[in-house]
């Protein structure tokens, strides 16, 4: 899950499960979809509850179904375009739910609280375990401006010229063993992760390399891309658009350009 893609940069769909009821995260991840997003992450914010996560990842998981029980109808549609994994992207162990295909098993690498360099993760394993999800070991890095998951993580952000920082941050996930790691500026933040910041860590492990957080427009999402993202994720502009037709326009214009 998440294999880097032959040198062509991928988008991912971030829905919270928060932001709308699960008929409407299952529409707009259709949507995306449509677009050509190559995975659905749900998650985000830190204080929603399992029930809610496990009612979106249904209801998501229903429609991609549908859609391609649909797409088998017609000889002219592709069934592969709707096999597209969900996977949980966990405020901490309480945010669970079984009917994902995946998670990222995160430790948040720069924070300073052992809460989330190990304590959520004690509690969630047994659960991971028991539902058989499939973990991607991921170090998550919160970079400036950080946001919300930089203030509740406990995060030292990691700042434009901390090049050297980054790129021992990335050593010391890929010897651990990660996947994956995930330079994070912050959901809705005022601007994306340094370039300088992705192109070290892309040059400093072989991990896949996840970039997200304030992208908003197809410049930042090129920019994300040429610097070295396997996958950039977008989620605030998603809840901005209750118009499908508006959400589809804005993703196709942001989509097409990688
Ligand atoms: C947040 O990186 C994601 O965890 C996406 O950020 O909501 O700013 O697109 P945005």
């Amino acid at each position: 899950m998440l294999p880097k893609g032959g040198g062509r940069t991928k988008h991912i769909t971030l829905i919270d499960p928060d932001k709308q009821s699960p008929e409407v995260a299952a529409q707009r991840a259709l949507v995306a979809v449509e677009c050509g997003t190559s995975a659905i992450f749900v998650g985000g914010s830190t204080d929603t509850g399992s029930n809610i996560v496990d009612a979106t990842c249904g209801a998501i998981q229903e429609a991609l179904e549908l859609s391609m029980f649909a797409a088998s109808q017609h000889p002219d549609a592709s069934e592969e375009q709707w096999n597209i994994p969900v996977i949980l992207f966990p405020g901490g162990a309480h945010a669970m739910s079984a009917r994902a295909d995946g998670i990222l098993f995160m430790m948040l690498m720069n924070s300073k609280t052992r809460k989330f360099l190990i304590e959520e993760q004690l509690q969630g394993a047994p659960y991971i375990a028991k539902a058989g999800l499939q973990t991607i070991p991921t170090g998550y890095i919160v970079c400036a401006p950080g946001g919300a998951v930089g203030e509740v993580g406990q995060a030292d952000l990691i700042n434009p010229n901390d090049t050297e920082l980054v790129a021992a941050y990335c050593q010391t996930a890929e010897m651990y063993g990660f996947s994956t790691v995930y330079l994070e500026a912050g959901s809705g933040a005022s601007s994306p992760v340094d370039l300088e910041l992705i192109k070290t860590a892309k040059s400093a492990m072989d991990c896949t390399l996840i970039v997200g957080g304030g992208i908003r427009v197809p410049e930042q999402m090129l920019a994300a891309a040429e610097a070295g993202a396997d996958y950039i994720v977008t989620g605030t502009i998603t809840e901005e658009f209750d118009d499908l037709q508006l959400l589809k326009e804005r993703l196709q214009s942001l989509i097409s350009i990688l």
